[in-house]
């Protein structure tokens, strides 16, 4: 079971690097440096590709997917989240535990500039509960993250039977 495709990724070793790359990568760093000090950086999260399973009826609780990304020059960190729509709403993690999947909750979810983190099937999600109308494939929910900083982003999650195919590119 996948839980994090970032991990999985080879890293890139600093010996594969020239001495003139690396003496401009160190300008380069340094000039943003200079630059960053000027302006104050910040975190600035996009939620992306953002969908809700569908589930039966009588289901107590459904999960909300995205994928989350900062796409600002310092880390984010969302505290919880919530929605009009949904009594409860929580950040989880599915972990197997000896071949068990269990979920746990999540206080506070960083992500570094640059960076993305999946919320899929199998690992983290929203995890939402007491829901306030039908959830049916096609019905389109606000759910909103609030980040430990207070800065709050919402975003229109699909509620679809399975993970949507993605837009063209
Ligand atoms: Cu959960």
């Amino acid at each position: 079971m996948r839980f994090d495709m970032r991990s999985n990724l080879p890293r890139v070793s600093g010996r594969s690097e020239n001495n003139q790359g690396n003496r401009c990568a160190w300008v380069f760093a340094s000039l943003l440096a200079a630059m960053t000090m000027q302006a104050s950086a910040a975190g600035h999260l996009l939620i992306e590709h953002a969908w809700i399973r569908e589930a039966p009826p009588s289901a107590m609780m459904l999960a909300g997917y995205a994928v989350l990304r900062n796409d600002g020059d310092a880390a984010v960190e969302i505290s919880t989240a919530q929605s009009k729509v949904f009594g409860d709403v929580s950040i989880h993690e599915t972990v197997l535990e000896n071949g068990v999947s269990r979920m746990h909750e999540l206080h506070g979810l960083q992500i570094a500039p640059g960076a993305e983190v999946a919320l899929a099937p199998g690992g983290k999600h929203l995890m939402l509960m007491d829901a306030k109308i039908p959830v049916v494939a096609g019905t389109v929910i606000e759910l909103t993250l609030i980040l430990t900083d207070g800065r709050k982003v919402s975003a229109a999650f699909i509620v679809s039977a399975d993970t949507p195919s993605p837009a063209a590119h």
